[in-house]
């Protein structure tokens, strides 16, 4: 036959496909052309159908004439009845294990009358092959008298084995187990030939009508289950017509497995990867198996493959709390998140106690807890700060805004108090680790008042000059919002002059006023010219290092008033400097200012504190001696020379402007100021 060009293409393209699935038959077992079943039954190498696709010794043959195919051993291994032989037929086969089993005719004595029997005597045969009658047989007689005999001629033995006998009895006995009418013997012994026939134990069969006969049988363990109506008429025999099953094992080869390190025998059987030899259940001779957690045929070319256990949790156990994974030659079970144990064993149990658990879930409960606080802490700060005006604030240059937390930090938790404000008290802090700042508390701010607070706050930080404490920023994450100064080191004008007993040089005291002034005339000039201070008085004059007067608390007792409509604006102001012409007309302008101012000059020249009486006396008294030319009487001890005691003389003439009881008649600011830097120059 010639091949066109075609077909040898497609015979090309073939050739791989049909390569694989001769290789994927071999892996199963099989040979390509050899038949791999005969009814039910499997058929695998080393058994095989045909020349070519078996092992030596392991011919089976399959008979289809009777309708059902049965498999029948080739002429090796032989069943022998009273004049009859034929190949013993097989009902399964096991590679994997080395087992089989076959069908053997049960022997039986018959009677036919009082005198004549009928027998059959069963022999079989297993000479020269890689099969031997399994250990795992019993014998089994049944009968009103039955005395099975079994030989073995390998060597030569009489089994002297069981009796069977029974007194004649209506009703089941046996129900399932041998007894009275049955008896069992377990040879435990693996033969290649035997016989066994059965006899009557008296010399006639006196109860043939009802009990013709007597049974033995070798038959594998547990198949036969005994009824006591066996025993009557023809029903055992008639049961057992096909035979019953007989377990077989089989060996590869004659020859024990090859030591460790030595060569295979030749014809070696065990050929697939991931297998080993185990030496035959009887003796001589081997089978293969695959390793543990591999299954396939050990007798052909990777026949062995790796079980996947997860998938047979009835024989590979992995318990519901654990996780099955597969891996070559075993499996892993390792319990699940939380779990620890054998999962392998079941025991999976949880990681942490219920005490423990209890203990996280508390534990959880704290930090959500803490959170909820946490978050709260934060509205309410945001909500301070939005009813302080913080969002208004954001826009103006020259401020800045200050978290709680920073403020918390600057003041290093509020741990230095350096003196006592209208509100409270005021706190030193420290910005960027240098530069010193007065933090002090406001005035409680509410919707109404929030709009005022706010103008201060932005005139405040808009006033830059050298004389006026600076607003720096402020902190509004408050119930009561806190505003940052810049520090000033010596303290109040006040202090300096009443607590502390060092002598004041005149120079000094000038330069302080001349300051002060200054100071209070660009406030009242700057911005709107309604602007004034309120609270004019000697604690609200600061000095720095080198005695540089600086106003401070500007605007607060304006916020005070607003904070509080009922009350009039004085009565939060230092009574001690209060202007008469608000006694009499209940109006402050800022005259008012200048004179306060002019009490602080009264304070500078005498170094006496201000104080309040109804009759004015402390502004009266100084004026009086003024107009008589007495106020070297006024003026402190530490003023010795004449030139001082002039200079302060001209002085009190200024502060004899400022207290003008017509506030027409009072100096403004600005002349207040250029008055005592003329006094100074003319030094
Ligand atoms: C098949 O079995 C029948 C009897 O059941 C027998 O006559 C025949 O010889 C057998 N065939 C083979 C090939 O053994
Ligand atoms: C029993 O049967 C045999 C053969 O069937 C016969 O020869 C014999 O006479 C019989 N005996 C009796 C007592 O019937
Ligand atoms: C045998 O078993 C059947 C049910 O299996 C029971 O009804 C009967 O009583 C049993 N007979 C004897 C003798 O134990
Ligand atoms: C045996 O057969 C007889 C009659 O042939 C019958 O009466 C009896 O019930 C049978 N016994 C059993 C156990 O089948
Ligand atoms: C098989 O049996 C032989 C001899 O009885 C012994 O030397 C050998 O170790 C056995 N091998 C195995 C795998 O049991
Ligand atoms: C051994 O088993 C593994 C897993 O099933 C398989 O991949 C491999 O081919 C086998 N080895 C042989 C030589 O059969
Ligand atoms: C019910 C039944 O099949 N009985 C038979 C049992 O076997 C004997 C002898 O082989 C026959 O005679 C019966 O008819």
């Amino acid at each position: 036959m010639t091949t066109t060009p075609s077909s040898q293409l497609h015979f090309q393209l073939l050739l791989p496909l049909i390569l694989l699935v001769i290789l994927a038959a071999m892996a199963e077992g099989r040979r390509p052309g050899c038949p791999d079943k005969c009814g039910d039954i499997s058929i695998h190498f080393p058994f095989g159908i045909g020349t070519g696709c078996f092992r030596d010794g392991f011919e089976v043959l399959c008979n289809h004439s009777s309708g059902t195919p049965r498999l029948f051993f080739s002429n090796n291994i032989i069943r022998k009845g009273n004049d009859d032989s034929s190949p013993l037929e097989l009902l399964s086969i096991s590679v994997e294990t080395g087992k089989a089993r076959a069908l053997a005719p049960v022997s039986h004595r018959c009677s036919t009358n009082d005198t004549a029997s009928s027998s059959m005597d069963v022999s079989i045969v297993v000479g020269g092959t890689p099969f031997a009658l399994s250990a795992r047989n019993v014998l089994i007689a049944v009968g009103w008298s039955a005395v099975p005999r079994l030989y073995y001629f390998d060597p030569s033995e009489l089994q002297f084995s069981c009796l069977a006998y029974n007194i004649v009895f209506s009703g089941d006995r046996g129900n399932g187990t041998c007894t009275e009418g049955c008896c069992e013997f377990a040879p435990a012994r693996v033969a290649r030939v035997l016989q066994l026939d059965v006899d009557f134990g008296y010399a006639a069969n006196a109860m043939w009508p009802i009990l013709p006969c007597a049974y033995g049988m070798l038959v594998e363990k547990s198949w036969y289950k005994y009824y006591t109506a066996d025993m009557y008429n023809y029903t055992l025999l008639n049961r057992t017509t096909m035979g019953v099953p007989l377990a077989l094992d089989f060996a590869a080869g004659e020859a024990a497995c090859p030591a460790k390190g030595q060569p295979p025998p030749p014809d070696y059987a065990c050929v697939s990867g991931n297998s080993s030899c185990a030496n035959a259940t009887f003796t001589p001779g081997y089978i293969c198996k695959c390793w543990d957690h591999y299954a396939g045929n050990p007798y052909v070319p990777d026949g062995c493959q790796d079980i996947d256990e997860c998938k047979r949790p009835q024989v590979y156990p992995c318990s519901s709390g654990a996780v099955c994974r597969n891996r070559l030659g075993g499996y892993d079970c390792p319990c699940k998140f939380g779990l620890k144990g054998d999962g392998k064993a079941g025991t999976c149990t949880h990681i942490f106690s219920p005490a423990a658990k209890a203990t996280v879930g508390l534990a959880a409960l704290v930090v959500v807890i803490v959170l909820m606080v946490l978050a709260h802490q934060l509205l309410k700060l945001r909500k301070f700060y939005k009813q302080n005006g913080g969002p208004i604030l954001e826009g103006v240059k020259n401020i800045r805004i200050y978290t709680s937390k920073q403020l918390k930090k600057m003041t290093n938790n509020y741990k230095v108090v350096i003196g006592e404000g209208h509100f409270g008290k005021v706190y030193m802090g420290t910005l960027k680790d240098t530069q010193h700042v007065a933090i002090k508390k406001t005035i409680k701010v509410n919707e109404a008042s929030k709009k005022d607070f706010i103008a201060e706050i932005i005139i405040q930080s808009g006033m830059r000059h050298k004389n006026i404490a600076r607003l720096l920023g402020c902190c509004l994450e408050m119930d009561v919002p806190m505003l940052m100064y810049e520090y000033v080191v010596k303290g109040s004008l006040y202090d300096v002059l009443f607590k502390s007993k060092d002598n004041i040089l005149v120079d000094t005291r000038l330069r302080i006023a001349i300051g002060s002034a200054e100071g209070l005339a660009y406030m009242h000039s700057a911005v709107e010219s309604t602007i004034r201070h309120g609270d004019v008085k000697s604690a609200n004059i600061l000095l720095d290092a080198s005695f540089t007067p600086k106003i401070s608390d500007f605007g607060t007792s304006k916020l005070l008033a607003r904070g509080n409509s009922m009350q009039t604006e004085w009565v939060t102001g230092d009574k001690a400097y209060i202007d008469p012409t608000y006694m009499v007309h209940g109006i402050v302008t800022q005259k008012s200012d200048v004179y306060n101012f002019g009490i602080v000059l009264i304070e500078i020249i005498t170094r006496r504190v201000a104080i309040y009486d109804d009759n004015m006396s402390y502004a009266k008294n100084f004026v009086l001696a003024c107009q008589d030319q007495r106020v070297r009487n006024f003026v402190d001890n530490d003023i010795t020379s004449e030139n001082d005691m002039e200079i302060l003389e001209m002085v009190s003439k200024v502060a004899l402007e400022c207290l003008k009881l017509n506030p027409e008649e009072r100096l403004d600011m600005t002349q207040v100021e250029s008055r005592l830097r003329n006094i100074g120059q003319s030094e």
